[in-house]
């Protein structure tokens, strides 16, 4: 008989902000990382689900996170937002610095927000999906820890680096994709090997640098990046974007800054918005209607849009609730004392 646990998002909220808070997150931190894993858990977006509970309980019981850091908001340029997280989980950096990013997008027609200093274990797409609600078209980067190989090569260089891209649509949800350069998340990974399973043998080499279908000698190893040296190329854009461009660190710096802790990656993050009535002005719904003419070929042929399972999923969870593995639920409720 299946031991999986039913639970309401609600269900899911309190134990996310539960378990956060015990391990030491200040109120406004746990509410914010509480939304984002609620959110993936919700979307069938499994590994960066209440999964992750344990790895931002694990960053903080490692010291890697200031779990009560304050974010601070400054304009370094007039279309320019930066958050200084201090060291923080990114949500409540990117929660305090969302507002302004998008004035100023406004104002501009194009705004870029730096998030530096925070530890980041989360999905992009909640990012990118609340701008494109907002009406605006919405880019974010992020570099994470060294464990990807360049295409050609074999010892990890790169984050595993995810791109989002989000496009409003009138009346519906908006266009949005995000996904790693490497060939899939890490945290894919990490949970093929919790649950035993092979993976496939192109997602990376063992540490002697051999295709392997062993999940945990590819966490051990490299993994590699999607589309050879196509990924490869946008994983290094990647970490130059949210890296050295806003003055923060390279996956590399950021493994080597976890000295060996095995922590979330720490650094930065860059999130550009545009609005699209900066070109066109009075015209920007007829020209988003022409965007609709593309998405509606697409489906029209049997294609998905990015996004489509995750919102069919968000409609069943909003009304089913969502099912979290028995082992992963008694783990989870092991990081509050008290109740295991
Ligand atoms: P996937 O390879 O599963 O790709 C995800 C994206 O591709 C989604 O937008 C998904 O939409 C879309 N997609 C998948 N299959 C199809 C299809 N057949 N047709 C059309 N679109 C499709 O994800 P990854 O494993 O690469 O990444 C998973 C998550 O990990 C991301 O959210 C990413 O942000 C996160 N991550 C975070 C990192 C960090 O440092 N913070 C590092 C690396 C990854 P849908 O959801 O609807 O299936
Ligand atoms: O799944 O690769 C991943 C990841 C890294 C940081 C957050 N998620």
């Amino acid at each position: 008989m299946s031991d999986d646990v039913r639970m309401t998002l609600d269900d899911v909220r309190v134990l996310a902000r539960a378990v956060l808070r015990a391990a030491g997150l200040s109120a406004a931190h746990a509410d914010a990382v509480a939304e984002t894993m609620v959110a993936g858990e919700r979307d069938g977006c499994r590994s960066h689900g209440v999964y992750r509970l344990l790895v931002a309980a694990n960053s903080v019981a490692k010291g890697v996170v200031a779990p009560d850091a304050v974010p601070v908001v400054s304009e370094p340029a007039r279309a320019l937002v930066r958050v200084d997280g201090g060291g923080g989980f990114a949500q409540l950096a990117f929660e305090r610095g969302r507002p302004l990013l998008a004035e100023k997008a406004r104002a501009y027609g194009i705004a870029a927000l730096a998030l530096n200093n925070v530890v980041h274990f989360a999905a992009l797409w909640p990012e990118v999906e609340a701008l494109a609600e907002d009406g605006l078209v919405a880019i974010a980067v992020t570099p994470s820890h060294a464990w990807v190989a360049p295409a050609g090569g074999m010892q990890p260089v790169f984050g595993t680096n995810p791109i989002a891209f989000g496009w409003p649509r009138p009346g519906g949800h908006p266009f949005v994709f995000d996904f790693a350069t490497s060939a899939v998340a890490r945290g894919e990974i990490e949970l093929h090997r919790r649950a035993g399973k092979p993976v496939p043998d192109d997602w990376g080499y063992d540490a002697g640098g051999q295709p392997t279908t062993d999940a945990a000698a590819v966490l051990d190893g490299a993994m590699r990046t999607f589309g050879g040296h196509k990924g490869s190329a946008l994983a290094a854009m990647v970490e130059l974007l949210a890296g050295p461009l806003i003055g923060d660190m390279t996956s590399r710096e950021s493994i080597d800054a976890d000295a060996g802790r095995g922590g979330s990656p720490i650094g930065g993050e860059l999130i550009i918005a545009i609005d699209p009535a900066g070109f066109l002005g009075d015209a920007a719904a007829e020209h988003l209607a022409r965007a609709e003419v593309m998405f509606a070929a697409i489906e029209a042929q049997g294609a998905r849009l990015p996004s489509q399972r995750r919102y069919a999923a968000r409609e069943r969870s909003l009304a089913e609730g969502v099912v979290v593995p028995g082992a992963l639920h008694r783990e989870i409720l092991a990081l509050i004392p008290g109740e295991v």
